[in-house]
Order: C-alpha cells, then structure tokens, then sequence
C-alpha cells in the first residue's frame, strides 16, 4: 500500500467541508471518483451563493447604490484571485467565461478570425478534449487553415520530436491540454511553449485538468492563452477563466457583442468597444458564480495545490496497485508523468456494465468516451472506465473501489 504518512493533509478535517459526502448511494456511504468531470463543492463556497442573494444581489459596473457598489468589488475581487492564482501579471488579463469550453471558443472566434486564413497550421493533439478541437474544425471550415495532429505513444505520452517537426512557417496556433481528462498525462507545456514561441506560434492551454491538481504558473509557462473551468476546481458551475496576454487580449477584436464591453454606442459612428477584459465579458455575467469561483480558488490555496497534488498522487499510486491484480483489467494512461486519472477496460466486461453495477455499491466513476473519441480510437476503444481523484478522497475509499471493482468484474465475466 502507498505510505500517505508524510503528507500532513488533515483528510478527515477537510471532508467535513463537503456536505455531499455525507450522503448515502443506494444505501451505501458515496465514494465519489467522478472529479475529473466534477469536483464536489466545499460549505464555504456554497455559503457565498446564500450570502450573495440574501445581502447584495444587484448588477455590476452599472453602480451608484450600495448593492451594486458591493457586487461589483466582490467581482473584481475575484479578478484579482484568479490572477494571483495563475500567477498573472495583471488582472486584465482574467477575463470571465462560462468555462473552459466558452474561453477555447472566445478564443477562436476573436484571436482566430483576426489571425488565420486559409494556408496556416494549427496544431492540437490526439489527447485533446473535445472541446478543444472542435471549435477550431468549425473555424478551420469556414477559413480554410489546416489542422495538424501531435501523435501519442501507446503510453498516451505525446510524442516531442514529431511535434517539433510539425512545424512549418504557416503554423500559427499550439492549441493542447496541460493534462489528459482521459488519460491523465501531463504535458511539458512550458517546453511546447518554448518550441512553440521559437517558431512564431502562439500557445493556448486548456488547463482545465491541470488547474485543480498543481500550482499554475502562467509567466513561468509563457502561456499565450490559458483556460480552466471553476467546476472542477471545487467551484461552480457555470463559469471559468480565460487567461490571456495582455497585449494579445488588447489587438483581438470582441467575440460577443451587448452591454458591459462597450465604451461608447452610436448609430451614426462605429461603436467603440472597453478595455481589456471587459471587451470579453458581454451581458450580465455569472455574478455570483464568479464570487463561488473566488472562494473556491482561496480554499484551494489554503490547503496548497503542492499538498493536493502529492496526496491524489498517492492515491493514484494506491488505486494503480490495487486494481493491478484484477484479471483482464487493462490500464490506459501509463504516463510517467500523471496526474489523478485511472483509465481502466476490463476484457470481457464492457465498460457501462462495470459503471452501473459499481454505482450499486456507492461508488461513482465515469464510463464512456470522456469527450476524447480521437484518443480512445486509436487504441481500439469507445469508452473506458475513469477514475479520477480529489483531495477529499482517501486511502479507505480506494480499498472499497477496488474490492467493489474485483466483485463487478467477477459478476460480469
Ligand atoms: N478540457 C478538458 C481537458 C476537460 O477535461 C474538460 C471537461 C473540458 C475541457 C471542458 O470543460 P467545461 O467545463 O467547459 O465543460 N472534461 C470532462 C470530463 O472529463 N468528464 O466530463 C467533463
């Protein structure tokens, strides 16, 4: 069994921050290995929703009462959070989104239809999420640039020396996740930036796995663009963060028009549009999402990411050996670097059957094909079992998982 001795994470003081965990499944305690897709939401952050609609619910930047005054300070709080978060080097460079899907579309529809035509490259990988390849095959149809694909081992490990050699003197666009929601490998981003940069390309980063496990560093990464979704980072739904250079965000023209993003409206001369990042941010936003967000990201830091991440590495260590023993059971992901991800296929046993069988006994894990078909086909596949960790999961968890996982398999083949 993995040894947790050394790490000083307080893991029975922090699962009294989450009231769902609490909760029984079809009579049993939850065991929930679904974090990958959703984490489970702290007291602390589900107060702020209570506090913001029972104090101070009003609209923002459109001021000149007390309510709107405090809405708007707690949401630009939050700018600063996010910015302090990701190390940024200025909060204008934090601009609000619904997620990560929104803040990889925001970015191809404003940087990319100002930047790319018909001839360019942009490059992505095979281990992309879906939602990180199919805007820029919308755009790519509409413009007439060219998709290339960064090939993956049969580790899911991308492969370096091919994407140094997929770049040509019409590649414009790196566009790669920091981790696989599939796989869980973690990506050299800062070095892909480095080639990336080396070649006059830009880089986008769909953080949205790698911000809940370990500190981002967007400077020392020299992301151009970088994205994350508050739900997964014990946040909430509905809104994520697009993180982008400032100079980069200043030449993009806005993707969404409405109120909030503009300076000055005419219908005689051109409209003229705000700075930097309300350019970005048309219409009400997520108010009080935004604030969850912001309380969310403080309880992370309380704890520490370096922490978080050491303990679900552990817990990934314990869970890898546990279900080693587990005959036909295959794992996919055997990066050697990884975050908390266990990909799993069962000869014999088809992946929705393992999933429904073991949600019998409390324990929710993911089946299916994760939003990355590109990825699962090359290995033959259309879904694999997930389980992905948090810093609320424990060592005892993972035993009952796998003792669970070796009874479902036992039934079905
Ligand atoms: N990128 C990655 C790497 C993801 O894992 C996900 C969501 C997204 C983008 C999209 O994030 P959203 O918040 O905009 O939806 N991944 C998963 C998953 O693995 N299972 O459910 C959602």
């Amino acid at each position: 069994m993995a040894d947790f001795s050394d790490l000083t994470l307080d893991v029975a003081k922090l699962r009294r921050d989450f009231p769902i965990l609490d909760r029984e499944v079809h009579g049993k305690p939850l065991i929930y290995l679904d974090n990958a897709a959703t984490s489970q939401t702290p007291r602390q952050v589900i107060e702020v929703f209570d506090d913001y609609y029972g104090r101070y619910n009003a609209n923002i930047h459109r001021g000149l009462h007390t309510l709107s005054d405090e809405a708007t300070a707690a949401f630009e709080g939050t700018r600063e959070t996010v910015r302090a978060f990701l190390n940024a080097a200025d909060h204008r460079e934090i601009v609000f989104t619904r997620g990560t899907t929104e803040a990889i579309n925001l970015v191809a529809n404003a940087w990319g239809r100002a930047n790319l035509k018909a001839g360019d490259e942009v490059l992505i990988s095979r281990l992309e999420h879906h939602s990180n390849i199919v805007p820029w095959q919308l755009l790519a149809g509409e413009l007439g640039f060219t998709i290339k694909v960064i090939p993956v081992d049969e580790r899911g490990v991308l492969d370096l020396a091919a994407y140094r050699d997929l770049f040509t003197e019409r590649t414009r666009l790196v566009a790669v996740n920091h981790v696989s929601n599939a796989f869980g490998t973690v990506n050299p981003v800062a070095e892909m930036a480095r080639v990336a940069h080396e070649h006059g390309a830009r880089i986008l980063i769909d953080g949205a796995q790698a911000a809940p496990h370990q500190a981002i560093d967007v400077q020392a990464i020299d992301a151009d663009f970088y994205a994350f979704s508050g739900h997964k980072v014990y946040g909430p739904t509905g809104v994520g963060v697009l993180y982008g250079r400032a100079e980069l965000l200043e030449a993009m023209p806005p993707w969404q028009g409405g109120g909030e993003m503009i300076k000055t409206v005419s219908l005689e001369v051109p409209t003229t549009f705000a700075d930097i990042p309300h350019k970005f941010e048309a219409g009400t936003p997520a108010i009080a999402e935004v604030i969850a967000l912001g309380r969310a990201l403080r309880w992370v830091s309380a704890i520490g990411l370096p922490l978080i991440g050491a303990w679900e590495a552990r817990l990934l260590e314990h869970a890898t050996e546990g279900v080693q023993g587990i005959e036909g059971l295959r794992i996919l992901g055997t990066a050697p670097d990884k975050a908390g991800v266990l990909s799993f296929v069962v000869d014999g046993a088809h992946s929705q059957d393992i999933g429904l069988l073991i949600d019998q006994l409390g324990v929710a894990i993911r089946t299916g094909h994760h939003c990355a078909q590109p990825l699962l086909s090359q290995f033959g596949l259309d879904a694999t079992c997930r389980a992905s960790f948090a810093a609320y999961n424990t060592p005892e968890e993972i035993d009952v998982f796998v003792e669970g996982l070796e009874r479902v398999v036992g039934m079905l083949r």
